[in-house]
This record gives structure tokens, sequence and C-alpha cells, in this order.
């Protein structure tokens, strides 16, 4: 299974949700579908994606969050689980590529790629709605589901170690930031945007 296919897979259903994608290959795996103003691609910041998503969901828990994220990221910031399990925001989906390597720099091998189980740690951390999916189809109707419920859902996507060929995107981090922050400000009518 490859990460593109699974992101063109919920493309769709992204359109009204706040995403917050890790740095590196997914960001621009993402961007190349077709940038929208409630993608924000997390820069600099290893492992902080679903705290991230963490804080929206909590401050806007009529918004739909999806956190796209990777193993080494996760692995970064195991604790960060933890804390998704303690709050369990309803409306915030976790899913975690995990192709077994840092592939943003260079492809070096993780820990998954020895045994540890993304899931099974979410599970123990508290997560009791976290899954291992394999293959394209289950990973649609695993992650669609996730996203409409409402319950906080982490979604483990074995998937193969490559990525975009250039890492070039013509999206200023700061442009990016301000874009981000004005569709999660509220409607002054009192309607998410
Ligand atoms: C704190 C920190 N350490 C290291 C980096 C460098 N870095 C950027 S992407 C990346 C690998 C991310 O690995 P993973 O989450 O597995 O995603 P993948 O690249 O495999 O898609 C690393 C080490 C960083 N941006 N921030």
């Amino acid at each position: 299974m490859e990460r593109i296919r699974c992101l063109e897979a919920i493309y769709d259903e992204l359109a009204g949700c706040a995403v917050v994608t890790i740095m590196g290959a997914v960001a621009v795996e993402l961007y190349s579908l077709g940038h929208r103003p409630n993608f924000f691609y997390l820069e600099h910041a290893m492992g902080l994606a679903s705290s991230m998503g963490l804080g929206i969901a909590l401050s806007q828990p009529q918004r739909k969050v999806v956190v796209l994220d990777g193993d080494g990221s996760v692995l970064m910031n195991l604790g960060g689980l933890t804390t998704l399990a303690r709050y369990a925001p309803g409306n915030l989906t976790h899913i975690v590529f995990d192709n077994q390597s840092l592939l943003s720099v260079g492809g070096f091998p993780t820990a998954t790629a020895t045994g540890s189980d993304l899931a099974g740690i979410a599970r123990a951390a508290g997560i009791a709605k976290a899954a291992t999916v394999t293959d394209l189809a289950s990973f649609r109707a695993s992650a669609v589901a996730a996203i409409d419920a409402d319950e906080l859902a982490c979604l483990v996507a074995k998937v193969e170690p490559v990525g975009p060929k250039s890492f070039h995107m013509d999206l200023h981090l700061l442009e990016n930031r301000f874009e981000f922050q004005r569709f999660l400000r509220p409607d002054p009518q009192g309607a998410p945007s």
C-alpha cells in the first residue's frame, strides 16, 4: 500500500476537517493532491502533530480534526498518545502512516521495523479504538468511519517506504500558518467556517 493512494482515497473526506500533517513526505504528498486552506503542514516539530491536533480538537469540539502522522514522528513523542487518551476528544482522528522508516531524511529504519506495534502501544496508552490496516480498501473504510464517528481513533496504516520525487512545496510556512489560522477562526455569525 502506498501512502499517496491512501491520501487520494480520503482526500474528499478531508474537505471539511482541520488537517494537520507532520513535515516531509506526507506533507508534500497531500500538498501534491491539491492544497486547501484547512491543511496545515507542521514543519520542524517532529512528533508534535498529534499534540497540535489535540489542541484544536479540544478548543473547537464542533470541528472534525484529522492528524496525518508518521511512525518516526510518533515514536519521538510516545507520551503524545497517553495525552490523547487522557483527553480523548471524539472529533479527533489520528492516522499514522507506518513505513517503518525515517523516509524523509534518508530511510533509516525505525523501531516498527523491528517489531514495535504502534496500534498496540496506542491501545495500551488508553486509546480503545486503535487498529492497524494493511490494504487500501480497509484503510479507506476505517479512516472514513473514524472521521465520521464521535470517538477518538488511532489508525495505523502500514505503507511502502516510498515518497515524492521532490520535497519542494510552493507554500511558505508563515503563509500556511496565517491561512490556517484564518480557517480556524470562528465565523462571526457563529457557524464554523
Ligand atoms: C525535532 C526534529 N528532529 C528531526 C527532524 C528531521 N526530520 C524531518 S522528517 C524526519 C523523518 C520523519 O519520519 P516519519 O515520521 O517516519 O515520516 P516519513 O519521513 O517516514 O514519512 C526527520 C528525522 C525534525 N524535522 N525535527
